[in-house]
């Protein structure tokens, strides 16, 4: 039996895995803070998946345009020297790098200096900038910061409001919601969805409010709560003298947000605007209160100025930095948070550092064992990345570990032909992925209880998760796969393969970064020590809430910047009237590699479905489970009707877990924020018809 963490989601529940005879494991719930002995369907049944009936326990190649069988001196004999060619042909530019959020500390960090090093490429970046990139953006301009809860989870617990804007916890982090009662129980849990989500549900008979704005205005209702708060004289001026600069130019901005015009923009009624905001304005004066965000709010092509005008809200009433208050993000991917600080983004080095800067690039170089000059510059992100692989002078080869963008790619026709003009492509997973199945070379890889390494879940927590079983015969971890890919390119240095060498290596190379990890290790780790970053000693405590004294700005006060309405980059046109929001379901984890094989919950939510309100339905002449197509001017899907009051009627859902006819992302919009570059993900105008008689 061995202690360990979910391979799921940024909550990371604590669980036992105990190996069963014959094979595979059983999991059973820890208690730990953040789950407190909960798990959700995903994480009871997340052993299946380590003997799923096509798990790939031998390397693949496409030999006359089938995927076969080979062995891996033959797969990776077949990388490199293709690899070795393109480089030679057309120069290390050639070779891109795809990550995810999934991938453990030791994994993302060691892809990163694979690309760099023995790839030599500026080329990678990772799914996590689908994820919480804005959310990173608004806090580090804001905060200087990008920690998606800058406080201990629990910490939520004793607040009297939460404002919860476009996040569904109690779908997408179900025992999450145990740190919503206290609020609920003050009548302060406020969510802003425009659909009555489970969480939104949360909300009824007196716990709370529930706004359901058109989607795309968060931001105008921000602007208006915020407004609010400054015309009734609610916001906390002594903390903004002490703890702000920008209070000045921040005022200007919002004199035009009057309710009424809020009300007209985004469908919430002044009356609730005025509720919302006494009561968050209440509880920042009482026991506390909390502003976090999700993706609902994030995944837009201004979604960096929503994320700022939550941050403006939150600092208006000073709860940022302040004990039993704050404003956080929920990030989303197992390890989405420590993946972007250890170099999976196209822009950082290790510690959280930029790429650019001349001293961060000495440092990791000199960790690395090679010339800061020979480091290659910032790459692209994802979007960017995927529209420029088979342009002239752009990659032909790409590398994909732990994502799979042809199910969760925006605009994913368009974005999956460039795969298709590649000479090279090369997926390790240890399912055959819709991306694998594209593959000319797939790897089989090791799952996470069979593998060492470390997770960074939502509160910034070092997480260590132990090998629990013997992984099957065949197949490899990606730390060995890099070590011997890296010996067969002729790379100027050695990679470990060992996890504790690597994450060894990781914390000298984070050393003095803005996420400073020098003091971790795995034995630390193992002794169960709870520990967030920084940590920038051995001795050091780490640093649970790191605003409590000063903003990690230069002169240690957060930044309010101004932001105006941005509308959706879709607008609506008479063939196109409706607003298109995607999402998640309950029992499926994100593209659905995983989930769509766990029969339990493939059995529930087997295929791919929209939600339509009555009035919609009446409109359309749609009925209960008939199948519908929704197109927009990308592509179009198919999806069974699942009529429901719990949505605007000018407004439909769709989860994006399905392949194929059912991919949602045929229909959405890769517009990407000027910022971060996330792209659209949530919200695209579109047409809707029956498709002609029931599935
Ligand atoms: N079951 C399950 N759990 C997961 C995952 C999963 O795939 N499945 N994935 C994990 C990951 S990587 C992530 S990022 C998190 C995501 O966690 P969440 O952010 O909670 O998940 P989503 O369902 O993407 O989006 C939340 C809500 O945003 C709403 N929304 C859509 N458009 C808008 C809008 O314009 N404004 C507002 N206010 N709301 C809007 C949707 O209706 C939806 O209910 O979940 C993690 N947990
Ligand atoms: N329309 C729409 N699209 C979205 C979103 C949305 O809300 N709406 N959300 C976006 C978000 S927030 C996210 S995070 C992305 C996620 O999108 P994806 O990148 O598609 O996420 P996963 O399904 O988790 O893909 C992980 C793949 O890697 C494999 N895998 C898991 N762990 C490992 C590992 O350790 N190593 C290797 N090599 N493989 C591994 C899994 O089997 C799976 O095939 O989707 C984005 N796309
Ligand atoms: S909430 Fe997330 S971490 Fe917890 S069991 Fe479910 S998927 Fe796993
Ligand atoms: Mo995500």
């Amino acid at each position: 039996m061995t202690a360990t963490h979910c391979p799921y989601c940024s909550l990371q529940c604590a669980m036992d895995v105990t190996p069963a005879t014959g094979g595979g494991a059983t999991v059973t719930p820890l208690d730990f803070p953040t789950n407190r002995g909960r798990l959700c369907q995903k994480g009871w049944t997340s052993a299946e998946v380590l003997t799923a009936p096509d798990r790939l326990t031998t390397p693949l190649v496409r030999r006359d345009g089938e995927l076969v069988p080979t062995d891996w001196d033959t797969a990776l004999g077949l990388v490199a020297a293709t690899l070795r060619r393109l480089r030679a042909e057309h120069g290390p530019e050639a070779v891109a790098v795809f990550g995810g959020g999934g991938l453990t500390n030791e994994k993302a960090y060691q892809l990163g200096r694979f690309a760099r090093v023995a790839l030599a490429t500026p080329n990678i970046d990772y799914n996590g900038r689908f994820c919480m990139s804005s959310a990173a953006a608004g806090g580090r301009r804001a905060f200087g910061l990008d920690r998606g809860l800058p406080f201990p989870l629990t910490d939520l617990d004793g607040a009297d409001a939460i404002l919860l804007i476009g996040s569904n916890p109690a779908e997408t982090m179900p025992p999450f919601c145990t740190h919503l009662a206290g609020a609920q129980n003050a009548g302060g849990l406020v969510v802003v969805d425009p659909r009555r989500t489970p969480t939104a549900a949360m909300t009824s008979e007196g716990r709370g409010l529930h706004l359901a704005p058109l989607p795309g205005t968060d931001l105008v209702l921000l602007l208006g709560l915020t407004q609010i708060l400054w015309s009734e004289n609610l916001v906390d001026h002594d903390y903004l003298a002490a703890r702000v600069s920008g209070v000045n130019d921040l005022r200007a901005s919002l004199a035009a947000w009057w309710p009424e015009r809020v009300e007209r923009v985004t469908g919430v009624p002044v009356a609730t605007l005025r509720r919302a905001a006494r009561l968050l304005a209440d509880a920042s004066r009482g026991r506390g209160a909390y502003v976090l965000t999700g993706r609902g709010a994030e995944q837009h092509a201004h979604g960096t100025d929503t994320v700022t005008a939550a941050i403006n809200l939150a600092l208006s009433l000073g709860l940022p930095g302040r004990a039993g208050s704050g404003y956080g993000c929920l990030t989303g991917q197992g390890n989405g948070q420590g993946g972007r600080e250890h170099g999976l983004k196209a822009d950082q080095l290790p510690g959280y550092r930029s790429i650019t800067d001349p001293a961060a690039r000495a440092h990791v170089a000199g960790v690395w064992g090679v010339d800061p000059d020979d480091l290659p510059g910032p790459g692209k992100p994802a979007v960017a990345l995927f529209e420029s692989l088979g342009t002239p002078g752009g990659p032909r080869a790409m590398l994909i570990h732990g994502a799979n963008p042809v199910v969760s790619l925006p605009d994913v026709l368009r974005l999956t032909d460039r795969l298709r003009t590649l000479d090279l492509l090369v997926v390790s997973d240890f399912v055959l992925s819709e991306t694998a199945a594209m593959a000319d070379v797939v790897l089989p890889v090791t799952q996470w209880a069979e593998e060492t390494g470390t997770m960074t879940n939502l509160e910034g927590r070092l997480l260590l998760r132990d090998r629990a079983v013997t992984p099957p015969d065949g197949v490899r971890t990606e730390l060995e796969v890099w070590s011997e890919l890296a010996e067969r390119l002729g790379s100027p240095v050695s990679f470990s393969a060992d996890p504790s060498v690597v994450f060894g290596e990781l914390t000298r190379a984070s050393a003095g970064g803005v996420a400073d990890y020098a003091g971790f290790s795995h034995d630390r780790l193992r002794d169960g020590e709870a520990l967030y970053w920084p940590c920038p000693a051995p001795d050091d405590p780490g640093t649970p809430r790191p605003f409590l004294d000063r903003f990690t700005t230069p002169d240690g006060r957060a930044v309010l910047h101004p932001v105006d309405e941005t509308p959706p980059d879709d607008a609506l046109t008479p063939d196109m009237p409706i607003y298109l929001v995607t999402g998640r379901v309950l029992q499926h984890y994100q593209s659905g590699a995983q989930t769509r094989r766990v029969p339990a919950l493939n059995a529930v939510e087997p295929r791919a479905y929209v939600e339509l309100h009555p009035l919609l339905a009446r409109r359309l002449g749609v009925e209960e489970g008939e199948q519908v197509r929704i197109r927009s001017r990308r592509g179009a899907c198919e999806a069974a009707a699942r009529i429901t009051e719990g949505i605007r009627p000018d407004t439909v859902f769709m989860p994006f877990h399905y392949p194929d006819d059912g991919a949602v992302n045929r229909v959405t919009n890769a517009a990407t924020d000027p910022v971060s570059a996330m792209p659209e993900l949530k919200v695209a105008a579109v047409g809707i018809e029956r498709a002609g008689g029931a599935a």
